[in-house]
């Protein structure tokens, strides 16, 4: 593989398939204060630490996150709250 070729190989394993709105998420948190790439990597770092989420999705233009968790695995609200809290964010509101 040429370094061209390899360079947009990685490109596209980094660009995500589907956009936010398409992907179903088993919650959908909305909240207030995320507005660049650093809060969505901040909050990556802090629902990661949660046993129960499989993975992540911040999306900035509607404030959300999107959360995939682990088979048969739950996360409560309080424990919600608390992880937007954290991250030093405004839970405005829970989808599931
Ligand atoms: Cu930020």
């Amino acid at each position: 593989m040429t370094p061209l070729r390899l360079l947009a190989f990685i490109a596209l394993l980094l660009s995500p398939s589907v956009s936010f709105a398409e992907e179903k998420y088993d919650i959908i948190i909305k909240a207030d204060g995320m507005v660049c790439d650093f809060c969505a990597q901040s909050l990556n770092k802090v629902f990661s630490k949660k046993a129960s989420v499989e993975s992540i999705n911040v999306d900035l233009d509607t404030s959300s996150v999107g959360v995939h968790l682990k088979d048969g695995q739950n996360l409560t609200d309080d424990e919600i709250k608390e992880l937007i809290e954290w991250g030093g964010y405004d839970l405005v509101a829970i989808e599931r």
